[in-house]
């Protein structure tokens, strides 16, 4: 399928550009690091998006994590129907934050009590505050290449859009912000410990991904999360897993069950809301309880627990829990793996496939990505190109090599081969280009 045609939507990029800046409302999706305009979507389908061209694609993105389900699942689309027909805000307590509350708590290893807030920004900022409230501690651990949102503080050597866009530390953070925000990197253990040596005492929390996804995928290794874990537990740190991305998408217990770790607090977001504005922070009951109006911790929000937001995030839950889609998401995945790994070899073109269940990373690199330093050293000339190719070819993938991307339940091993053929095409591309 050629889908380079794409009068409507660059028509329609120029047009976003005079009025949003960039012409996108989150820097990620503008197609900065790979060129060109991106699609502008006119519908969702299961495992496809339309653009507004009509042009078809197997997509790989999800929303950057939502659609596990795929797009537009029958028993979400009518939850939140039925949902509609009641009001969209209240501003005032309902039956629908506490249904999906409870089954947070049954389904996350680490999560006692939850709040519900609208992004996962949101979700890892009140989450830092919460933790430096309960400690009474000012350091925040974090690590390069790890992305937490937008926050203020921990916007330093982050990932996702600010790495892709070459701002890893933005200006307008004042150095008062970042001034208690201490930088490590990715599985070094032996600088992690030297980090509680020095100053253990005085750390607030440690936030990361605990399977890594917005420097692409990076896989953590075991003795790196345990000794977290530990080290936290002796100094009374509080750990903090942001779940965002791998929440309920590599297990349905989320990163915390599959890696056998439990975090004090966990921050979610993308699938806790079926594709609506949901994100939230939970963890122990005694730390949560210092979260006002119980304790003294104060954050709030007028659409927190949005019934709509609500009903398409406790259908999405359902969904995986009664359909339990994880082994097939396995398998499509590691089909995916497989069939990269040996179109690159068969172009001779060396690459590195990070995976964990569905959400995986193709990097264009020599050597093991581990973290951001051999992350960075991809060429991400080849992965634009690389990108591009796929695109024409009617596959969707997100637009930066420093992003994983997701395999749905919507997909199926057929469209995963066509995925492949795409794959040996463009691969083909890339070593003989002419
Ligand atoms: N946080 C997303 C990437 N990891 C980007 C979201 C977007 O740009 O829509």
């Amino acid at each position: 399928m050629d889908t380079s045609s794409r009068t409507h939507s660059q028509e329609q990029f120029e047009r976003a550009c005079r009025s949003i800046p960039g012409g996108v409302n989150s820097p990620a999706r503008a197609f900065g690091a790979v060129g060109g305009t991106p699609p502008f979507i006119q519908r969702g389908d299961g495992p496809y998006l339309v653009d507004i061209d009509d042009n078809q694609f197997i997509d790989f993105v999800g929303s950057w994590g939502p659609h596990i389900l795929g797009h537009r699942h029958p028993a979400v689309i009518e939850a939140i129907q039925q949902a509609i027909e009641t009001g969209t805000s209240f501003g005032a307590p309902t039956v629908s934050e506490s249904d999906l509350a409870e089954l947070v708590v049954e389904l996350v290893p680490g999560i006692e009590k939850v709040r519900m807030v609208n992004s996962g920004t949101e979700a890892t900022m009140s989450a830092i505050r919460l933790a430096r409230g309960f400690t009474g501690r000012n350091v925040v651990v974090k690590f390069a290449g790890c992305y937490h949102g937008h926050v203020d503080s921990l916007l330093v050597q982050a990932g996702s859009g600010a790495l892709t866009l070459g701002a890893p530390s933005s200006p307008g953070v004042p150095a008062g912000c970042t001034a208690d925000t201490l930088v490590l990197s990715y599985n070094d253990v032996a600088m992690l410990r030297q980090a509680f040596e020095q100053q253990g005492d005085s750390l607030a929390a440690v936030i990361l991904e605990p399977v890594c996804g917005n420097m692409g995928c990076v896989i953590p290794t075991d003795d790196f999360l345990r000794t977290l874990r530990q080290l936290c537990t002796d100094h009374g740190t509080v750990l903090i897993f942001d779940e965002v991305m791998t929440g309920f998408r590599v297990d349905l217990g989320c990163a915390q069950a599959w890696l056998g770790v439990t975090p004090d607090l966990t921050t979610l977001g993308k699938i806790i809301g079926g594709g609506m504005p949901v994100g939230a922070y939970g963890g122990r009951a005694d730390i949560m309880d210092a979260v006002s109006p119980v304790g003294a911790v104060y954050q709030a929000g007028t659409l927190s627990g949005n019934p709509i937001a609500m009903a398409s995030g406790l259908a999405t839950l359902q969904q995986l829990q009664q359909a339990d889609p994880y082994e097939q998401l396995e398998h499509l995945a590691a089909q995916l793996e497989q069939g990269f790994r040996k179109s690159a070899a068969a172009a001779d073109v060396p690459v590195q496939v990070n995976r964990v269940g569905s959400m995986l990373t193709l990097f264009f690199n020599e050597n093991p990505v581990t973290d951001l330093q051999t992350a960075t050293a991809s060429d991400t000339d080849r992965f634009a190109r690389w990108f591009h190719a796929m695109l024409d070819r009617g596959v969707y993938l997100p637009c930066s090599q420093f992003e994983a991307l997701f395999v749905s339940a919507a997909h199926t091993p057929e469209l995963i081969e066509q995925t492949i053929a795409a794959a040996s095409e463009a691969m083909q591309r890339l070593s003989n280009p002419a």
